[in-house]
């Protein structure tokens, strides 16, 4: 900042300046920081600086772009936009620092004294200092669900100070409720946007309007005239909807803004990870941090980030107890337990529970609890229920309730919840779906756009094989949400025990994960002949039942870890140069599952050299592969998985040449284990095929179907979409197993029926197809057409290929 130069330039007129030193940042380590006066700015006054914080996908950044362009191309003001927003998909803060002026702009980007203020979240004012950066007299636009009249007594103690010390003009719009009453549902940035230009009067507001709506006409036309008219009609009745409060002359307020993190977070967590999400990274001293800059995990439990203006409600009474909504949960935010009665006991008074209804669990009893804080208000475990209430047909066994007024007492079960006991997984028969919702998910409260395809998959893979798991994951939408700062997902159970993750590139991440496994099966070798040497020192019996585990269950694994518990012990009591190297290895002795994790851009194109070399090398790698038909992270470009006839980035024409099919070319190698799956339309599927990919003592590959954002619709639809993609025969379900070939069975399994419906019921769903029959009609049905003819003929080949008689020699070997 020019304050932070200013400073070096007054150190240099000292008689001994600091030689080598530090600016900007606290170095309490090395002690080479210069001090500085923050307040030291080179901005004119007669300039408008405008500051918005906002959603990450509300669409704030979107709406202030297209201010700068509207004032910069239509007036002859200048205009300066920067944002600063974390790389998560959705749901972080995002903040934008607006200039405009008569004069050029010659300014760093930041905005720290700014005359207009707008927070798009009422609920930022509970942990965020937004007005910090408003200077006296500055306008604070606020989108609040409370009216004129009741705002005052929901706001925070500092922030009532604020308004009153600064003497800012203070404005409200309900945004949310308007938004949803001209049919916009959450969008509410053409709302906001119309309130900044009416209140900043940078435009005269008559023209201000007619600029936004032709913007509107730009961005959203391909979207359809119902999507233009929707924000059309937002715009107008924006005005009449803004209100100023009269701001009180005293401070009323009873509480005041909350800690970023709880305080019964890890130190670290208070110290490092709550002052980055409180906007306060920058001032974070240089000893916080790790020597080595290693980060702990399982962060994103402590940032509440309270994003769900609806969460789901559990009915009891309702429930079947099937685990459906669980599965699904793409946040991992709704879980299930069973436990003892007794331990009811000590509940909060509006703890929920039922008597367990499987006969394994008699006498049992049964939760589903919701963590309030931390729903996306995504809505698919609601549309994936399959109960009804008998008395009130349109409710279900959960159902979407307003989050606020519940959110207190919500947030203390599921505090209790949480400390219940977990199930004891060796007791599980995980080949039932019904059972998964009873395993602790070591993924959960990702950054991924609410509602995300991918997600569920990579919580299914924690919760099977999570606690000895090793993840290689390419760069994509899953290395961004999955291991991302301020706070990583990946978390560990109450042993400690979680997956090793860690990000490679895009192009070598099947080398890198390969890499771990060549590492483990070293390192293996090695435990095993250091525990021959040390046989007579350790005890013959538990060697030989170290080297001879079976490890082929959850009862064998766990067996296993105990005897590695008791090993480590007697090395530790050993003093000899084996034993100690022993003692650093053993844990490799319990089996590990290496997965390659990665998206479509990764597995079918730049990484697809790596992918199927490792696949053909033979080894016990397991590679997961989330399909979304488009480089999700980078805003929705072409792969080779893109279907025909689909619009994406580099195809916006509709991409004339049909999918990729991995599956198919993986199997013919013949000794790769192959799935294709959609956890939407087939669970149990999807289950096993994992089961089954992870089991195999060799190289498998799992492609799953991913909905997502870049396909264009609203995703609470995305498990329908699944469903209507496997009944159109357009992603059939299979799993290929090479061990079946050992039992003279055909190795191949088609786990979905024929096509039942015209490929053109699931396609035109989605606008990245539907919007191509509205550019070039005619280009549309050609593809369309080719398009179910590669349905056809593909299912017609897989369905060849599964009836074919195996061959009586490979029967015998
Ligand atoms: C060699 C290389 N090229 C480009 C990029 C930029 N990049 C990062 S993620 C990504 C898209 C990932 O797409 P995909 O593998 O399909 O995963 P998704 O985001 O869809 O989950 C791209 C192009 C990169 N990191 N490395
Ligand atoms: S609404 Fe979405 S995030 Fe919230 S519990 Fe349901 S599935 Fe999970
Ligand atoms: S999906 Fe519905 S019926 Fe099934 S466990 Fe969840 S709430 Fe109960
Ligand atoms: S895969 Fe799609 S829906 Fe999921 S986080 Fe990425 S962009 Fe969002």
């Amino acid at each position: 900042t020019p304050a932070m130069i200013k400073g070096i330039f007054d150190e240099m007129t000292k008689k001994n300046p600091k030689n080598h030193f530090t600016v900007g940042i606290n170095d309490d380590v090395t002690h080479t920081s210069l001090e500085y006066n923050p307040n030291f700015t080179t901005e004119p006054p007669n300039r408008t600086r405008s500051v918005f914080y906002g959603l990450g996908s509300d669409g704030t950044v979107s709406a202030n772009k297209n201010s700068i362009k509207i004032i910069g191309e239509e007036t002859d003001y200048y205009a300066q936009g920067y944002f600063v927003y974390d790389s998560r998909k959705a749901g972080s803060l995002t903040i934008s620092h607006l200039r405009f002026g008569q004069e050029p702009i010659h300014s760093t980007y930041l905005v720290n004294k700014a005359n207009f203020v707008a927070c798009h979240q009422f609920f930022f004012l509970e942990r965020l200092d937004v007005l910090k950066v408003a200077e006296p007299g500055a306008i604070f636009l606020l989108n609040s669900p409370y009216g004129p009249d009741e705002v005052w007594d929901h706001l925070p103690r500092r922030v009532q100070e604020q308004i009153i010390n600064k003497k800012l003009r203070f404005f409200v719009i309900d945004a949310y409720q308007m938004a949803k009453k001209v049919g916009l549902g959450v969008r509410i940035n053409t709302i906001m946007q119309t309130c900044f230009f009416a209140l900043s009067n940078v435009i005269p507001q008559k023209e201000a309007l007619e600029s936004i709506k032709r913007f509107i006409q730009k961005t959203y036309g391909r979207y359809g005239e119902s999507v233009v008219k929707k924000n059309f009609d937002a715009v107008d009745s924006a005005m009449e909807h803004l209100h100023e409060v009269k701001v009180p002359k005293e401070v009323t307020s009873t509480f005041d803004v909350q800690p970023p993190v709880p305080p019964e977070a890890p130190e670290f967590v208070q110290k490092v990870t709550g002052e980055i999400i409180a906007g306060r990274g920058d001032d974070i001293p240089v000893s916080a941090f790790a020597p080595d800059g290693t980060f702990p995990s399982g962060t994103t439990q402590w940032e509440k980030r309270n994003i769900a203006l609806e969460i789901p409600e559990w009915d009891p009474d309702t429930c079947i107890q099937c685990g459906k909504c669980v599965l699904i949960c793409p946040h991992a935010v709704i879980r299930s337990k069973v436990y003892d009665p007794k331990l009811l006991n000590n509940a909060p008074a509006t703890f929920k529970s039922a008597p367990a209804r499987a006969s394994k669990f008699k006498g049992m009893h049964f939760t589903i609890q919701v963590s309030p804080e931390d729903c996306t208000a995504c809505g698919q475990c609601v549309k994936v229920c399959p109960t009804k209430n008998k008395k009130d047909p349109e409710r279900k066994a959960i159902n979407m309730v307003p989050q606020p007024p519940i959110r207190k007492q919500e947030a203390e079960n599921w505090k209790f919840f949480l400390q219940l006991p977990e199930v004891d997984r060796k007791q599980l028969n995980l080949k039932l779906a019904i059972n998964i919702q009873f395993l602790q998910p070591l993924f959960e409260f990702s950054g991924a756009c609410a509602g995300c395809g991918e997600t569920p998959y990579l919580k299914l893979l924690s919760q099977l094989f999570g606690d000895r798991a090793m993840i290689a994951n390419a760069t994509g939408c899953s290395s961004i949400y999955g291991g991302n700062l301020p706070t990583t997902p990946w978390t560990f159970n109450r042993e400690g025990r979680g997956p090793t993750w860690s990000n490679s590139l895009f192009e070598d991440n099947a080398e890198f994960g390969m890499g771990m496994r060549l590492a483990l099966d070293k390192q293996l070798e090695y435990a095993r002949e250091l525990l021959q040497q040390l046989s007579a020192d350790i005890g013959d019996e538990l060697v030989q039942a170290l080297l001879n585990a079976d490890q082929s269950s959850e009862m064998g694994i766990e067996e296993q870890r105990e005897r590695v518990k008791i090993l480590k012990e007697k090395l530790s009591r050993l003093n000899k140069p084996e034993a100690k190297k022993l003692l650093t290895i053993a844990d490799v002795l319990v089996k590990k599952s290496v997965w390659l994790v990665g998206g479509d851009g990764w597995a079918y194109d730049i990484g697809y050299g790596g992918s199927d070399h490792v696949l053909a090398s033979g080894r016990n790698v397991h590679a997961l592969v989330l399909d979304t038909e488009v480089y999700s992270n980078t805003g929705g470009q072409m792969s080779k998985a893109t279907p025909r006839g689909a619009i994406a980035k580099f195809a916006a024409g509709g991409k004339p040449n049909p999918k990729k099919d991995l599956v198919m070319m993986a199997m013919t190698y013949g000794n790769v284990y192959v799935a294709r799956v959609a956890i939407g339309a087939n669970e149990g599927q999807t289950i096993k095929a994992f089961l089954e990919a992870e089991a195999y003592e060799g190289p498998s590959l799992i492609v799953a179907y991913c909905h997502c954002i870049a396909h264009g619709y609203n995703l609470i639809n995305g498990l329908d979409q699944q469903k209507a993609a496997v009944l159109s025969g357009y992603w059939p379900l299979i799993r290929y197993n090479p061990d079946l070939i050992k039992e003279g069975k055909n190795p191949l399994q088609i786990d979905s029926k024929p096509p039942s419906i015209p490929l053109e019921e699931y396609v035109y769903n989605e606008t990245r197809y539907k919007s191509l029959t509205r550019s070039k009609p005619e280009e549309a049905k050609k593809l369309l057409k080719l398009a179910q003819e590669d349905v056809v003929s593909r299912w017609r080949l897989y369905e060849h290929w599964a009836a074919m008689k195996i061959d009586e020699n490979k029967k015998k070997d």
